[in-house]
């Protein structure tokens, strides 16, 4: 009778081990879960672009033996639906073959991280002149010339954004001007 009494007590007993064994790793299961939901939140939505206008450099001055040319300019930073989000003008510069007008100026901007969306920048120079009788009038050439340049986010990053940009009015020709900028992720 003892020894079938043992034999029974260890089989109980190992019959209960295995039960809590089983009990135990079941209730450890959901941590699991947990973990891939914890990764998950971690996503960035949203990028912190600054874009830093540097400066406005004129190449050739669209006035030639005349002197300085007279020149203004507008740069503007449009969203993907064209909304204006920020606009920078200047007027009444006179500048000769070689000059620049410091800008430097920093717009902080917020963009979606999204397939396709895009953000540009728009820059919009013209250059005056004056007849002897009458009033002035854009120089044909330099009549609100205008250039743009896309940043499309694709596939995790920014399109054009390293280094410096330059949008470069009619390049090569004695009436060219350019506006540099520098756009930093953050
Ligand atoms: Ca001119
Ligand atoms: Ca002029």
């Amino acid at each position: 009778m003892k020894t079938t009494n043992k034999l029974f007590a260890a089989f109980f007993a190992l019959t209960v081990g295995l039960m809590l064994f089983t009990g135990c790793s079941k209730d450890s299961n959901p941590v699991d879960p947990v973990g891939v939901t914890g990764g998950g939140t971690n996503q960035k939505t949203t990028d912190n672009i600054d874009i830093n206008l540097k400066k406005f450099y004129v190449s050739r001055d669209c006035d030639g033996i005349e002197g300085d040319g007279e020149f203004d300019f507008k740069i503007q930073i449009l969203s993907s639906n064209n909304t204006v989000l920020y606009t920078y003008t200047k007027g009444g510069l006179h500048l000769g073959d070689g000059d620049s007008f410091n800008i430097n100026y920093t717009v902080p901007l917020v963009f979606d991280r999204t397939e396709g969306n895009k953000f540009r920048v728009k820059f919009i120079c013209s250059e005056w002149d004056k007849p002897l009788i009458g009033d002035p009038y854009r120089d044909s050439r330099m009549n609100k010339r205008t250039l743009v340049q896309e940043h499309i986010f694709s596939g995790d990053k920014w399109s054009n954004i390293s280094g410096t940009r330059y949008l470069v009015t009619n390049p090569g020709s004695d009436c060219s001007t350019q506006l540099s900028y520098k756009v930093t992720i953050n």
